[in-house]
């Protein structure tokens, strides 16, 4: 699926784009445990808007931006644990990381059309700090995205500055990093970009008439471990791939909810 090329544009540009890991029909297999993630929380009267607060927009204009966002929808759906595993998906990971991957989390984004939210340009690091910077976004796309729907945009070789002082919900100072900053990275449906959770990365709102849904999955080396008590999730340390090196060094903390 990628070669060595590949993963060397990777190392040196902190992103890359690989087509077709997904087909037609996964793809809408996932489509179909988007919408009903959507109906279920509806009923659930859960389906609160994500989209991110800030002084990157006006006020005005931010009020009316709406991101139907879940985490860990593999614990909604199984299409996206057979996603998340997929062979064409841990070959890429296993070219970029190495033999031993595992699942941090996974969260689902759709940016309805006209009014789908903007994500100001950032790193993923400060969210989820690691020792050896291994964590990765792979970012499936199930509708095709251009700018006109908010297709998401990199800075190429941003991960080589090392972690940058964010503002705010954890976000760069947009005006020393607008989005235009950024280099678009259109994608078809079943395409998946990858980039290193310290590439300096964004969106910008989606204009058109087109719903945008992607699916990102949050990997990282099994031998990497986090530097801070933050965003511990349910899927951290599920083994995508290979095996465990540190079996005893992360244990994921549970929650427990009493039933109603
Ligand atoms: O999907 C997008 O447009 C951006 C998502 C993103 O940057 C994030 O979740 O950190």
């Amino acid at each position: 699926m990628i070669n060595e090329k590949d993963v060397q544009f990777y190392k040196e540009n902190g992103y890359l784009l690989v087509r077709g890991v997904y087909n037609q029909q996964e793809v809408e297999e996932m489509r179909t445990a988007v919408e009903g993630i959507i109906q279920r929380a509806a009923r659930a009267k859960s389906d609160q808007n994500h989209a991110w607060q800030g002084d990157f927009l006006p006020p005005e204009q931010l009020k009316k931006l709406v991101l139907k966002g879940f985490h860990d929808v593999q614990y909604h759906d199984a299409a996206f644990m057979r996603a998340a595993i997929h062979p064409r998906m841990t070959e890429v990971l296993n070219g970029i990381i190495g033999p031993n991957v595992q699942l941090h989390h996974s969260k689902m984004l759709v940016k309805p059309p006209s009014n789908g939210a903007a994500f100001p340009m950032h790193q993923d690091y400060p969210y989820f700090p690691h020792r050896d910077h291994t964590m990765l976004a792979a970012s499936v796309h199930l509708d095709d995205a251009d700018m006109e729907n908010g297709c998401l945009c990199v800075v190429p070789g941003s991960h080589k500055q090392g972690v940058l002082p964010h503002v705010g919900a954890y976000y760069l100072n947009h005006k020393e990093h607008p989005l235009s900053s950024g280099t678009p990275c259109p994608a078809k449906a079943g395409d998946v970009l990858f980039f290193n959770y310290l590439t300096i990365h964004g969106s910008d709102v989606n204009r058109s008439e087109r719903t945008r849904r992607n699916i990102l999955f949050q990997y990282r080396d099994a031998s990497d471990v986090p530097t801070a008590d933050v965003h511990f999730d349910w899927g951290m340390g599920l083994m995508v791939s290979g095996t465990n090196p540190d079996f005893n060094n992360v244990k994921p903390k549970y929650e427990i909810i009493s039933a109603k």
